[in-house]
């Protein structure tokens, strides 16, 4: 897949200069915010622009990507026709980026769409797409139906890139001595099962009554004698990366404050829930596949529960 492959590059690109901007960062002056807010309403971070920069670049240079859809852009963008090719490409490109400035981990998140010739053709070239050419992404980007590649990478005490192309899952580990990407995991399979659960229960007063008797029973050591542990680093791909390895669940439920959580369905939630997928896990909203929720716009939020499959399957049977 030519779109995941640049992925690669431009990870290669931007993780090694990341990496350097991380034990420079008092001194690179890449710390902090750049003093506008987003579309999400979220202060920018200097790195947000940097990284989404990055990304937009590369993928518009690669001759296969026709349009991209970004969290840092308000409306998708045409690549401009000479360079460009058919795959729809969402990202979130730097995801946790609160955790910059503690130099806690954080991710790029990204999903590729399959060509659809006659939505292309509609769609003028290098432009920002009106509502039309909006419809027809969204029409596109059916995540259960049309995602074709889903990955993340992690920025951490080591860079790990994980993919799926829809066979399985596979990581890589930049090896900074070359700064190559090295394959280090195939075929990664969620724990059937886990005893961690990953929210931020600083929410709680505001969750549903029958999300707070979930959590309460998972505080509750039972015959065990052991309650499950909880784990919140605040960072998606970290919190999603530990489940994907160690099993469990991590959650960003709908609240009183958020009808629909926090994180967007487009380019966090169906990459993270086709990644957990194929690796023998679940991804839903509390009631069904997050794969198979038809998105009504391009920064669309959905609750999100995911990992070991028992997990998600508990948590549901509290929800129903
Ligand atoms: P809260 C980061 O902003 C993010 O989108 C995810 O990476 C993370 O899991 C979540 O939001 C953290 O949100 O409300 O717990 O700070």
């Amino acid at each position: 897949m030519q779109s995941s492959l640049l992925f690669f590059q431009a990870y290669q690109w931007l993780a090694s200069k990341l990496l350097l901007w991380y034990k420079e960062h008092g001194i690179s002056n890449l710390t902090g915010v750049q003093g506008a807010v987003n579309i999400q309403g979220e202060d920018q971070k200097k790195l947000d622009v940097v990284s989404n920069e990055v990304f937009s670049n590369c993928l518009k240079s690669s001759g296969r990507t026709g349009i991209i859809a970004s969290e840092e852009e308000d409306v998708p963008v045409a690549v401009e026709e000479s360079y460009s090719g058919n795959y729809i490409v969402v990202f979130d490109p730097l995801d946790g980026s609160s955790n910059i400035d503690a130099a806690v981990s954080t991710g790029s998140i990204f999903g590729i769409y399959s060509p659809n010739d006659e939505c292309l053709a509609e769609i003028e070239d290098d432009s920002t797409l009106d509502k039309v050419e909006q419809r027809c992404v969204i029409n596109v980007c059916q995540p259960g139906s049309n995602l074709l590649a889903a990955g993340y990478c992690m920025y951490s005490s080591s860079v790990i890139f994980v993919l799926t192309i829809g066979k399985g899952v596979f990581s890589f580990t930049l090896d900074p001595m070359y700064g190559e990407f090295v394959l280090t995991q195939e075929s990664i399979q969620i724990p059937k099962s886990g005893k961690i659960y990953s929210f931020n229960e600083g929410n709680y007063q505001l969750w549903d009554d029958k999300l707070k008797k979930y959590i309460d029973d998972l505080k509750d050591p039972g015959p065990s004698g052991k309650p499950y542990s909880a784990r919140y680093i605040g960072s998606l791909v970290g919190d999603f990366h530990r489940t994907l390895l160690y099993g469990g669940i991590y959650g960003y439920p709908r609240d009183k404050k958020s009808k629909n959580g926090k994180l967007r369905l487009l380019y966090e939630c169906a990459p993270m829930s086709f990644i957990a997928e194929q690796a023998g896990g679940k991804g839903s909203d509390g009631h069904q596949r997050v794969l198979d929720i038809k998105p009504e716009e391009i920064h669309q939020r959905v609750p999100l529960y995911i990992g070991s499959v028992e997990e998600v399957e508990k948590l549901e049977k509290f929800l129903a």
